[in-house]
């Protein structure tokens, strides 16, 4: 039988059927009256812990979650052993699921048939800024789901997937030696989502210089209780994943003793509720354009009866 009710859903996804799960995320991101049924149960749980990992395409982000999932699983977090862990690999370049998150999930191949790891791809669907919505929900989902942490990786440097990477509780900001111009365009961006940064490919030439341009750029960035360090990575490797693991408990750890953890998630929810805001007003706004009255005052304002602002007032009024 073909479970198609998101309640019914749920409870096979927490029984562990990664089916349903997937079903789950479908509905999170292809709008409609089950998408609404889907986030209305997932908001009802409490979140996962998310970390968060974004950089330039090739920095070497799966290869690295790819790590970090085998790391996670074996060493837990915050003492707790971790049965599972969720990935989401995020591509808001890419129209289809195509070229990007297809090489993610071949990095990930290890990982594909493991069953302590659920690995799901997301890539731009219809309008802009839909990932902006799908993400936070499609997180919710795993979180109602039972994953006590989930890994997002998040293609890109721009302010849409700093965007997207922000909706982490630790975000990690994947580099490599000689980042400077990938990132030159997007530095303030970055420093401000970064927790942790990470200059991944070690192994190559360069390492020290962009270590020195990294922390230059966190001198300037003033005192602060939790200074992001700077870590080196080889993800081919493995080398200092396990340090990173380390870190990313350490700063989980400063956010739940600082208070600034619930703080972060108020502040992330504050602006989560301002977009879902944003387009069903939008979506008001198509409705009004198409009645009547908007037609009337379009004449009335062609012959100068009323100004733009007047007439705005009045359409709004019932909102
Ligand atoms: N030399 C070296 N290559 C790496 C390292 N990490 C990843 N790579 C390679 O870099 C390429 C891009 O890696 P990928 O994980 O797909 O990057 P992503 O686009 O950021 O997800 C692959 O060919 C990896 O094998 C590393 O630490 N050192
Ligand atoms: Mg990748």
């Amino acid at each position: 039988m073909i479970l198609r009710d998101p309640d019914a859903l749920l409870d096979a996804a927490r029984e562990g059927s990664r089916v349903a799960l997937a079903r789950l995320l479908t509905y999170a991101e292809s709008g409609g009256p089950r998408q609404r049924a889907t986030a209305h149960l997932a908001y009802q749980s409490p979140p996962s812990y998310v970390i968060g990992l974004t950089g330039p395409p090739g920095a070497g982000k799966s290869t690295l979650t790819d790590r970090l999932l085998t790391t996670g699983l074996a060493v837990g977090s915050l003492g707790t052993p971790l049965d599972e862990l969720a990935v989401l690999c995020v591509d808001p370049s890419s129209p289809f699921t195509g070229g990007a998150i297809l090489g993610d999930r071949i990095r990930m191949q290890e990982h594909a048939t493991n069953e302590h790891v659920f690995i799901r791809s997301m890539a731009t669907r219809g309008h802009l800024g839909g990932l902006s919505l799908a993400v936070p929900d499609a997180l919710r989902v795993l979180g109602a789901a039972g994953f006590p942490v989930a890994l997002v990786e998040t293609v890109g440097v721009g302010q849409m997937e700093v965007e997207i990477a922000s909706a982490a509780d630790t975000t990690v900001v994947v580099t490599n030696p000689g980042w400077g111009d990938a990132m030159q365009a997007n530095k303030a961006g970055l420093l401000e989502v970064a927790d942790v940064f990470v200059i991944n490919k070690a192994d190559r030439a360069g390492v020290r210089e962009t270590r020195r341009d990294l922390e230059q750029m966190l001198d300037l960035g003033g005192e602060r209780a939790w200074r992001p360090p700077v870590l080196e990575t080889t993800a081919s490797s493995g080398d200092g994943v396990e340090r990173l693991w380390d870190v990313l408990v350490e700063h989980r750890a400063f956010q739940e003793e600082s208070g600034e953890l619930a703080q972060r998630r108020r502040d992330r929810t504050r602006t989560e509720l301002a977009r879902v805001l944003v387009v069903a007003m939008r979506a008001r706004v198509n409705d009004l354009s198409g009645t009547s009255r908007y037609e009337e005052l379009v004449g009335d304002l062609v012959s100068g009866l009323v100004d733009p602002y007047s007439a705005a007032d009045e359409l709004l009024g019932d909102v």
